[in-house]
């Protein structure tokens, strides 16, 4: 048995500059560590992420405190269980927290460590990352939404839709999938230098222009498209995060303009940009507590993709009740929205049961850490969703996969993306 023998955590830092938590999990003869993502527009129902908010010297970002506890608590607590064992790595985590949002030891404290043990439990037993998860053989790569446009949250241009991703539908492997992308991101450029606008990019990589309505953007995408020569909404398809949560107030919605208007003037909107710019997946159409307004899309429109992150933030309990009240057709998974690997694990199983597609996705603060990589092919996700083709923390995740399909050779195949 591989029994741990300690845990070290550190305050690193993460794609943002702020403070963040870096564990190493040791056995006696070996170690792994991991480094926890931390969010922007984060949901209300995520899980608690740990902060000294009274440390005036990191203005309250810092993350001595929870360092703190692992270096202690949570390793005298681990210490002797089998690193291969992650369930009860885990349980006994989530029970010495013992808080329903993990408040007490962090969600990010936790994470870091689960992510730590999952890791070092591959390398022990001499295996990739991505065959310690649910797949065990017939493994696909899953389809990247790269986020080529940013705004909301994530950049000061006045978009207010968060993120305008591609998704290379065309593609026959993942590879391919990474061309086209290129082609796609390298022609926008071009157009919004000619257009005299900055080609700066946003916090996930994707270009940051001052532009500040949605069809401005999506324009520009339309046309980066073609200029690639390829079909948009058949080859490469537009994808959006809405972010909905942060463009809500008093039950109406300022999606598409300033102007807040009602959730049916909204899903009117929707359908009109859906048609005009034949998009293929919506994240976040609505505020997390809107359950009325995702049931009242998902029936008005059809064939295009109903993603929920802030809405179900990784959390079974509300995936359940979504499926229930007929709210979206697939799901974001974020580790840290819920704080271990063995929960994430649950909720894709069950989300999978259900027929959902799930999307492994990144935090906007992120790191050069590429388990959610190995994440999305090991629990055979049809999507990944890790910014564009710039900032190290973003690529660092589509080399591991290109280094996955390469690994895997001819058993290499793309996920359905239909
Ligand atoms: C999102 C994410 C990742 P953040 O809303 O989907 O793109 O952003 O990490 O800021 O919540
Ligand atoms: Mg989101």
């Amino acid at each position: 048995m591989d029994k741990i023998l300690k845990i070290k955590t550190r305050q690193v830092f993460d794609s943002r500059g702020n403070p963040t938590i870096e564990a190493e999990v040791y056995t006696k003869n070996a170690s792994a560590s991991a480094i926890c993502p931390s969010g922007a527009s984060t949901g209300s129902y995520e899980a608690f992420e740990k902060r000294d908010k009274n440390n005036k010297n990191y203005l309250g970002k810092s993350v001595f405190n929870a360092v703190k506890l692992a270096n202690k608590k949570i390793s005298a607590k681990l210490k002797g269980l089998s690193v291969h064992d992650q369930e009860r790595i885990d349980a006994l985590m989530i029970n010495l927290d013992g808080t329903r949002q993990k408040s007490n030891l962090g969600a990010n404290t936790i994470l870091s460590i689960s992510m730590a043990a999952k890791k070092l439990s591959a390398k022990l037993k001499k295996i990739p990352l991505y065959k310690n998860f649910l797949i065990k053989k017939n493994f696909s790569l899953p389809y990247p939404l790269m986020n080529i446009i940013n705004g909301g949250a994530h950049a000061n241009n006045g978009l207010r839709i968060q993120e305008f991703m591609i998704r290379p539908d065309k593609a026959k492997n993942f590879s391919e999938a990474m061309r086209i992308c290129f082609v796609v991101i390298k022609n926008l450029s071009k157009l919004i230098k000619n257009k005299g606008l900055s080609t700066s990019v946003g916090d996930e990589g994707g270009f940051a222009p001052m532009i500040s309505s949605n069809n401005q953007a999506l324009d520009l995408i339309v046309n980066a498209i073609k200029k690639s020569g390829f079909v948009n909404g058949k080859d490469v398809s537009i994808c959006l995060d809405v972010a909905a949560n942060e463009l809500f107030k008093k039950k109406k919605y300022s999606i598409h303009s300033k102007n807040f208007i009602s959730v049916e003037k909204s899903i009117l909107e929707y359908k009109k940009m859906i048609q005009k710019y034949k998009i293929k997946s919506i994240e976040d159409p609505f505020a997390e507590n809107d359950w009325f307004a995702w049931n009242k899309l998902m029936k008005s429109i059809k064939k295009v993709q109903i993603v929920g992150d802030d809405l179900y933030v990784t959390n079974l309990e509300r995936l359940k009740k979504g499926f229930l009240n007929i709210s979206s057709n697939a799901i974001l998974i974020k580790l840290n929205q819920i704080g271990t690997v063995s929960e994430t694990i649950d909720v894709i199983k069950f989300a999978q049961a259900i027929g959902f597609k799930t999307i492994i996705s990144h935090r906007s603060g992120d790191s050069e850490d590429t388990f959610i990589a190995d994440l999305a092919v090991g629990t055979n996700s049809n999507q990944i969703k890790t910014g564009s083709l710039a900032r190290s923390e973003r690529v660092a995740k589509y080399n591991q996969l290109i280094r996955i399909e390469e690994e895997l050779g001819k058993k290499a195949r793309m996920n359905m993306i239909h």
